[in-house]
């Protein structure tokens, strides 16, 4: 079958029947995350015309502003893959706990980590947000999900990806064989298959992808590394800056173009902002499986054991070239 009419329920099965004594939970659980995202696509796309936008006033575990699009992603997943008997927990950048799954409902052995609507508040600006997900086995013995089954180090993830409501929105997902992307086809309501195995570009495009305005906070090792960058004396030769400030877009196009997408930590956030099972971790595992590295500066985040649900990590990721380089000069601090 062409590409162009692969659906990702076609390839979640054909991919699915290489493993004979798969039960179909997990399949499951993708093709819910992929009917989530067409549902969180749709109220994206439609947000500057219709009255959602705007912060709801409430605050999120984290003290910062949510915004009525966040809520409204995280409680389609809930709903969507929640109540979908494939999950027996979901825990979200949005929730301080983790959510189980009503008696009334069955619960399936997989654990969900969700970022619902990141970057959320470029919603206002119109600038491209994403949802970033990643799966994992029950280990604990019961019912329900425990903390301790979303706690694993993220080379235990089962998949992970992400979705970008961009200029179109895409699904990019990775099961560990390899990485693949499906476009979504609104005139039929399709994720179709657009990129198959994609691999990051090594070196790929000479681009740093930082917020530069925090750039007195950060270590003289991250200071030092961005000059490098920015003026262009080091072997590699001149760089581009691109920063968006909503990850999805900023790893999306690292992936397709290469690069090093970075949140240091700062002297006021030692472990910056991004939360390690939400957004660091599932990247990770998609940088790798794409022939990418991803550190925290001076460890592999795949080989971090996380210890609370919402802990942060610096985050360096990309060609691997430049993530060994940024960890040569972050080994100087
Ligand atoms: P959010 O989860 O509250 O949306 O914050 C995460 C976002 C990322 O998408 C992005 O990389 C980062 O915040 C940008 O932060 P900053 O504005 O500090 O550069
Ligand atoms: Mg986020």
């Amino acid at each position: 079958m062409s590409d162009s009419m692969m659906t990702v329920e076609r390839f979640i099965a054909e991919q699915e029947r290489l493993h004979p004594d798969a039960t179909g939970t997990f399949t499951d659980v993708l093709l819910q995350l992929s009917l989530a995202a067409k549902i969180i696509a749709r109220s994206v796309t439609k947000a500057g015309l219709v009255d959602i936008v705007g912060a709801s006033g409430a605050k999120n575990v984290h003290g910062e502003t949510v915004q009525k699009l966040d809520e409204y992603a995280d409680d389609v997943i809930v709903e969507v893959v929640g109540k979908g008997g494939s999950v027996c927990g979901i825990v979200s950048e949005e929730s301080e706990r983790i959510t189980t799954i009503p008696e009334t409902y069955e619960a399936g052995p997989y654990v969900i980590a969700i970022d619902p609507l990141d970057g959320s508040s470029n919603i206002d600006v119109n600038i491209s947000v994403g949802t970033i997900f990643s799966i994992h086995r029950k280990r604990s013995a019961g019912r329900d999900a425990q903390d301790s089954d979303a706690l694993q180090p993220g080379a235990e993830q089962c998949a992970a990806g992400y979705v970008h409501y961009g200029s179109s929105t895409m699904m990019v997902f990775t099961t560990g064989a390899g990485v693949h992307a499906f476009t979504l086809d609104p005139s039929i309501g399709e994720f179709l298959l657009s990129h198959r195995n994609m691999k990051i570009p090594s070196p790929g495009k000479r681009i740093y992808s930082v917020n530069e305005g925090y750039t007195n906070k950060w270590t003289s090792g991250q200071q030092r590394l961005v000059e490098r960058f920015r003026t262009g004396t080091g072997e590699e030769g001149s760089f581009s800056a691109r920063y968006v400030g909503s990850m999805v877009a900023d790893f999306h196009r690292t992936m397709l173009q290469g690069g090093i997408f970075m949140y240091p930590g700062t002297a006021d956030a030692p472990r910056g902002k991004l939360r390690m099972l939400y957004e660091v971790a599932p990247m990770a595992m998609i940088c790798e499986q794409a022939g990418g590295l991803a550190s925290d500066g001076r460890n592999r985040i795949l080989d971090i054991q996380p210890r609370e649900l919402h802990e942060r990590v610096p985050a360096y990721i990309g060609s691997p070239g430049l993530v060994e380089l940024a960890e040569r000069y972050l080994l100087e601090d």
